[in-house]
């Protein structure tokens, strides 16, 4: 499609592929955009209003939340709930699964977010994002229960990122190719900016938190190691988004892997890994744990942590080797 076609457009355009399809979904997606556009409005006016600093309380994982975190995961809340499209929601910020308020119709489908990624990285000016997908509830009460959301990641009907960094990106995928859309501010619309991404087959940045070396066990080590002496150079923000978002375009790999201290690694299952995992295999590249692809992993909680090795296909093969010749 045209270069420029708004998301709206695109979103109509392939839905009317699929004569059987409802629209519920596309309208869910575009109410997403909404929020979107919300967060990315007041990610860039942050340091305007003192919107920044802590609020004074932690998270279901004890750490510290921050006023813009609360924002982002309370307007995604307000723009998606109301559409009749979904029975309920699970996000980094909330310990318990939230159910669709009675006042509004109940679907079919369950939403699941990190709503504000990378937020140690707010007070800084540095790229953060927001991490989303969506799964068919399997359960038919009148509320969603937990296996609704404890699914494989490969049961995805959609995921997709934004990220806020010198312009708002946002990337998704329902399983037809990645397609990414940038917001033009002047006009609140985003524009189709990046058609059908697929990752380099092998690239030349390795992204990993080399303060954990200490940590590592022997597989990483010689893999990294390996990068390096390869010609590899390293590239790491901090923020998941911005770092996967930069090796999606320009080829690499990204690893929070398990180590001594995380033994199950750092990021979250539900709503980092296998998002990204869905987005890296339709644009042509990998997403494991070490081991197994991340999208055949079964969720036994919400918050469940997974280590990640995710990026060019080549290059996560090569991790993947590393770590097997090390067992
Ligand atoms: P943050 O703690 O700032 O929210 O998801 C958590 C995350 O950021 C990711 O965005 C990022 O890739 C990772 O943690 C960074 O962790 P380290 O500081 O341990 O490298």
């Amino acid at each position: 499609m045209e270069i420029g076609t708004t998301l709206t457009r695109f979103l109509l355009e392939a839905q009317r592929k699929y004569p059987m399809a409802t629209g519920d979904f596309t309208s869910l997606l575009v109410q997403i955009t909404t929020a979107a556009k919300i967060i990315s409005r007041e990610v860039n006016k942050a340091g305007l209003i003192d919107i920044l600093g802590y609020q004074g309380v932690t998270n279901v994982h004890g750490e510290s939340v921050q006023k813009l975190d609360q924002f982002a995961n309370d307007t995604f809340l307000r723009t998606v709930c109301h559409t009749g499209h979904l029975i309920g929601v699970a996000s980094e910020e909330m310990e318990n699964v939230y159910q669709i308020p009675g006042i509004y119709p109940k679907g079919k489908y369950v939403f699941v977010m990190d709503p504000l990624d990378g937020s140690s990285n707010i007070d800084v000016n540095i790229s953060i994002g927001s991490i989303f997908a969506i799964y068919r509830r399997v359960s038919t009460g009148s509320e969603a229960t937990m296996e609704d959301f404890l699914q494989r990641g490969r049961a995805q009907v959609c995921a997709g990122y934004i990220i806020y960094g010198s312009s708002t990106m946002m990337v998704y995928t329902t399983g037809f190719g990645v397609h990414g859309f940038t917001l033009d501010p002047g006009i609140g619309e985003f524009l189709l900016s990046h058609e059908d991404i697929q990752i380099p087959s092998r690239g030349s940045i390795y992204s990993i938190n080399e303060g954990n070396a200490d940590a590592w066990d022997n597989g990483i080590r010689s893999y990294v190691e390996r990068a390096r002496k390869g010609g590899k150079t390293a590239r790491y923000v901090g923020s998941l988004v911005a770092d996967f978002h930069r090796n999606l375009l320009k080829g690499g790999i990204f690893l929070y892997p398990a180590d001594h201290k995380n033994k199950n690694g750092k990021l979250r299952l539900l709503y980092e890994a296998s998002p990204l995992s869905f987005i890296i295999e339709q644009a042509k590249g990998q997403g494991i744990d070490g081991h197994q692809p991340i999208l055949d992993i079964v969720p036994d909680r919400l918050h469940q942590r997974v280590p990640l090795i995710i990026g060019s296909p080549e290059d996560v093969e090569e991790a993947h080797q590393s770590l097997r010749h090390s067992l």
